[in-house]
């Protein structure tokens, strides 16, 4: 049984990491999806950096919880039969266990040097900023992907994972491309489709939903 999972902020929701668009607040008056753009960065910097900062020190804070935790058993299970894909850029499913994540929008813990294309670890002891260790560049930046960007390893989800027997999306608001666009892959490929979210999405194409926060619908769908 081959089954691919793609999980989105709902299933860190409850470690305790804000989503982009049920966040209640904005983040020193903006709203986070303005702030996680290139246009942002190209016209603040130094805005755009503080708020990576604060969320790789808030990452520093949290923990797993039990949805990571049960993707982690399923992987123990499944082997090389599980193909976990993630649109988060938290390490959440590592610390729960997970040994194989494909991270689609890059991950908070690391630095890309738009100088030399250099990638380097990135810890909150780094957010003075200093210049590239590769080539010296002051041009580290967060290594993640926004909006019109290219994801990570698209080709290494879109080719033989998504031709798989299930494909699960757990607490994705299924708005964002590539990524929302898998299902149909899937589907096209003969796979039964599973939703897990808290509420019902504003598009769903799944042909099976359950409806509850991630800590309970995952550990129960695992077991
Ligand atoms: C719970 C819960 C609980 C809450 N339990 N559930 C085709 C059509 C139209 C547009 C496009 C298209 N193709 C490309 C585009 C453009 C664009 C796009 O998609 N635009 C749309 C807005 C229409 N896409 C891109 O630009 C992408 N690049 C691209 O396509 O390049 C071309 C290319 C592709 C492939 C090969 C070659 C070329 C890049 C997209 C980058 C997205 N970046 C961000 C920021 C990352 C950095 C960061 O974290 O700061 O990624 S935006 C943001 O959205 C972030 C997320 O990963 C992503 C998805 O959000 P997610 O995870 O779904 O979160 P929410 O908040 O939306 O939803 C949370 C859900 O959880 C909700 O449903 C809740 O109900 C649920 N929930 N608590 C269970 N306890």
């Amino acid at each position: 049984m081959r089954v691919v999972v793609l999980t989105g902020a709902g299933i860190s929701a409850e470690s305790g990491l804000p989503t982009f668009r049920d966040a209640d607040g904005l983040w020193e008056g903006h709203d986070p999806m303005t702030v996680a753009t290139p246009e942002a960065y190209d016209a603040d910097p130094d805005l755009v950096q503080r708020f990576y900062d604060e969320r790789r020190a808030a990452l520093a804070r949290v923990g797993p919880n039990a949805a990571h935790r049960a993707l982690a058993r399923l992987e123990q299970h499944l082997g090389d039969d599980l193909h976990l894909v993630t649109q988060n850029v938290d390490d959440l499913h590592e610390r729960g266990g997970s040994e194989q994540v494909h991270h689609l929008h890059g991950r908070l813990g690391a630095a890309w040097c738009t100088a030399c294309d250099a990638r380097h670890a990135w810890s909150t002891t780094l957010a003075d900023r200093p210049p590239c260790p590769a080539c010296g560049a002051p041009a580290l930046r967060p290594d993640v992907v926004w909006f019109g960007e290219v994801p990570h390893g698209t080709e290494l989800v879109e080719q033989a994972p998504l031709d798989c027997d299930l494909f699960v999306a757990i607490g994705t608001s299924g708005l964002v491309y590539p990524a929302a666009a898998y299902v149909h892959y899937a589907i096209g490929c003969g796979a039964d489709t599973l939703e897990l979210n808290l509420e019902v999405p504003r598009v769903s194409d799944f042909s099976r939903s359950r409806r509850g926060r991630a800590t309970d619908t995952v550990p129960a769908w695992v077991e």
